[in-house]
C-alpha cells in the first residue's frame, strides 16, 4: 500500500456557518451514506469512524454590522476539531475530515500542524479562501480559512490552534481557482502562492500541473495535506456545491490528480468539504467525493 499509513480516522465536521447556502452541515452524512467505508475497506484501510463534532443546532442570524458571520460558533468548532485531529495523529492515525463548510480546513490544518511543523498544502478549489476581514464582501468565513491559517486575517481565527505554528506560502499550492476576490489577488501576488488556475490546466494539463504542484509542497517539507473543495470540479459533475463556478475540473482531471498523489505517497491528512446533499441531485456530488477518495487512496482501474 503506498500511503504510508494504513490506520484511517474519519473525523465529520456538520459546519455550515461558514457557508452563505443551508445544508452543508448534511454533508458528512451524504458522503458516508455513499458507501466511504466500505470502499475504504476494500482497499485494506482500517477504518476507524469518530462520528461528528457536535455544532450549536440553533444559532442566531448574524447580527446587523457584524462582519464575519458566526465567528464565535466556528471558533469553538474549529478548535474542538484541531484538537480531535492532533489526537489521531498522536495515535498514528490517518485523519480524513468530512466537511461541512470549507471553513474547517483552519481546525483540521492546525491540528496537522501539531505533528508535521514544516506542512506543504494541496488546496483545490475554484475559490482561493484567502479573504480575510479586511477584503470580505460576503462576509463568510469559508472564503478565509486559507489566509487564516497562513497567519492572516481576524484575530480568532489565526489563534485556532494555537499561535506558535502556521502554513507558510511558499509550500501551499491551489489548483482549480477560477474565481478570485479582487483583495484575494493582491493577496496572492504579495505572499507569492503559486496558484494553478484552470487556464494553467487547461494550457499544460494536469500531469504537468500535478508535477509542478507536488514539486512545491514537498519542497522542504515533511508531508502534505490535501484539501479538496468539491465546487473544484465542474458543476456538471458535483452540482452540490454551495458557489458552484463553471469552467471546473472535469471528472477525468479530478481523478487523474487524485491518482498521482496517491503514485508520489506524500499525503499525511486529508479533507473533503463543500458537499451540499440540498443543492445536489441523487447524492452525486457525496459519490464524486468517496470516488475521489477511493482514488486518492489507491484504487486503481485496473
Ligand atoms: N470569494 C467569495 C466566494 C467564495 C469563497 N469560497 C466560496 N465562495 N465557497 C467569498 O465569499 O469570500
Ligand atoms: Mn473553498
Ligand atoms: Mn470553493
Amino acid at each position: 500500500n503506498a500511503v504510508k499509513n494504513n490506520n484511517i480516522s474519519i473525523i465529520g465536521v456538520p459546519l455550515q456557518y461558514g457557508a452563505d447556502r443551508k445544508g452543508v452541515d448534511l454533508g458528512p452524512d451524504a458522503i458516508r451514506g455513499a458507501n466511504l467505508h466500505e470502499r475504504l475497506k476494500a482497499l485494506g484501510f482500517n477504518i476507524e469512524d469518530l462520528g461528528d463534532l457536535s455544532v450549536q443546532r440553533k444559532l442566531e442570524a448574524p447580527k446587523q454590522g457584524e462582519k464575519l458571520k458566526h465567528l464565535s460558533e466556528i471558533v469553538r468548532v474549529n478548535t474542538e476539531l484541531a484538537k480531535q485531529v492532533s489526537a489521531e495523529m498522536s495515535k498514528g492515525q490517518f485523519p480524513l475530515v468530512l466537511g461541512g463548510d470549507h471553513s474547517i480546513a483552519i481546525g483540521t490544518i492546525k491540528g496537522v500542524l501539531q505533528h508535521v511543523k514544516r506542512l506543504g498544502v494541496i488546496w483545490f478549489d475554484a475559490h482561493t479562501d484567502v479573504n480575510t476581514h479586511e477584503t470580505t464582501h460576503s462576509g463568510n468565513i469559508h472564503g478565509m480559512s486559507l489566509a487564516a491559517v497562513l497567519g492572516y486575517g481576524h484575530p480568532d481565527l489565526v489563534a485556532i490552534g494555537g499561535l506558535e505554528t502556521k502554513l507558510r506560502p511558499e509550500n501551499v499550492v491551489i489548483i482549480g481557482a477560477r474565481s478570485i476576490d479582487p483583495g484575494e489577488r493582491a493577496f496572492l501576488k504579495e505572499k507569492g502562492i503559486r496558484v494553478f488556475t484552470m487556464h494553467d490546466i487547461d494550457r499544460n494539463g494536469m500531469k504537468q500541473v500535478m508535477e509542478e504542484a507536488m514539486e512545491i509542497v514537498t519542497n522542504g517539507t515533511d508531508g502534505v495535506h490535501l484539501s479538496l473543495d468539491l465546487d473544484g470540479m465542474d458543476p456538471f459533475e458535483a452540482p452540490g456545491v454551495g458557489t458552484p463556478v463553471s469552467g471546473g475540473m472535469s471528472y477525468r482531471e479530478s481523478h487523474f490528480a487524485m491518482e498521482l498523489l496517491f503514485e508520489r505517497n506524500i499525503l499525511v491528512s486529508a479533507e473533503f468539504v463543500e458537499v451540499n446533499p440540498m443543492l445536489d441531485q441523487h447524492n452525486k456530488t457525496a459519490m464524486a467525493a468517496v470516488e475521489l477518495i477511493g482514488s486518492v487512496f489507491g484504487e486503481r482501474i485496473l
